[in-house]
């Protein structure tokens, strides 16, 4: 196939991104590798976009097909897009290397605000001290989320009916077992994982892109690399507190309209949180979220 004899776009989704590298999958399931015009970075791994095809299995994204979802994160700076037309985002913890709750909970508040549905699972549940992190992991069953345990080393069973239908983006820190989870599930993906359990606290950033792959002609699944920081500088103030579920019935109670629910006299969220309506670490991430959204705001207007 070249330009000359094949002058029309096609069409195609992105299966791979590693830097401004992607890897498309056209209709027919042949691949194409491609790269973008200009600097553009703003593909994901999920998206369907229009290409041209420059060379022996090589093209160029022409165009972003309009998408259903896009999961992403963001600082002051700039965006890092995790995966688009994602329904269903895979919260993957475990008790060792440690997760942060404040990972978690800025994860449920980009599903949130994104439309996507989340589900958190406990990986490593064959390790000792799973039965400590599954109950610190009440909060998020009490708030309706739903929350499993397993063990990829030895069972994904309880994972795989719920990533039928579904396009699924796996997310987390490092470590925690995300790339040996979709090969348990999809064997043919041979994703590269940590070799050892020698990573103690932290993992070792062993995937470097995202990868789709298809467990069945309805149901995808995205692998996508560990995260340490989850910035949400894409969402107002206002869109931040929707993002926090059981701020909800609260939200239209506070004295003050424009209350950010911190320091404000008269806020309902406060009096919710001091009686043991809201849990205090859920308090403390939008309080961050709120803190950060404010100093971001300052920088720009001092520069
Ligand atoms: N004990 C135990 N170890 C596991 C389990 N699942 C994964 N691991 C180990 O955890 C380590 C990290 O696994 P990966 O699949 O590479 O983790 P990841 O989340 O993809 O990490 P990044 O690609 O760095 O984001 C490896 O040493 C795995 O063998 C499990 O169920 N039990
Ligand atoms: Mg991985
Ligand atoms: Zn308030």
């Amino acid at each position: 196939m070249n330009a000359r004899n094949n002058p029309a776009r096609l069409e195609g989704q992105v299966v791979a991104s590693f830097g401004r590298r992607y890897r498309i999958e056209l209709p027919n399931g042949a691949t194409v590798e491609c790269a973008t015009r200009g600097k553009r970075s703003d593909i994901a791994c999920g998206d369907r976009v229009t290409l041209s095809i420059s060379g022996e299995n090589s093209g160029v994204i022409e165009s972003i097909l309009p998408r259903a979802t896009l999961l992403y994160r963001s600082d002051a700076h700039r965006q890092k897009l995790i995966a688009a037309n994602v329904t269903q985002a895979v919260i993957v913890l475990a008790a060792v290397p440690s997760f942060y709750d404040d990972l978690v909970n800025r994860c449920l508040a980009a599903c949130e605000h994104a439309g996507i549905a989340p589900l958190i699972v406990l990986n490593k549940n064959d390790l000792p001290q799973s039965g400590a992190a599954w109950e610190a992991l009440a909060v998020y069953r009490e708030l309706g989320y739903r929350v499993l345990r397993l063990s990829a080393k030895q069972d994904v069973s309880p994972l795989a009916p719920l990533l039928q239908n579904r396009t699924s983006v796996l997310v987390g820190q490092s470590g925690m077992g995300k790339s040996t989870l979709v090969n348990r599930i999809i064997p043919d993906a041979a994703l590269r994982v940590a070799e050892t359990s020698a990573a103690l606290d932290s993992g070792k950033h062993t995937t470097t892109g995202a990868r789709l792959l298809h467990l069945n002609a309805a149901s995808q699944l995205i692998d996508s690399p560990g995260l340490q920081v989850f910035g949400l500088h894409h969402l107002s103030l206002a869109d931040t507190a929707q993002a926090f579920i059981e701020f909800r019935p609260w939200l239209d109670r506070c004295r003050f309209r424009d209350c950010t629910h911190r320091v404000e006299p008269g806020c309902a969220i406060a009096q919710a949180a001091a009686e043991g309506r809201i849990h205090a670490a859920r308090l403390a991430t939008y309080h961050a979220l709120v803190e950060e959204a404010l100093r971001a705001h300052a920088q720009r207007y001092r520069s």
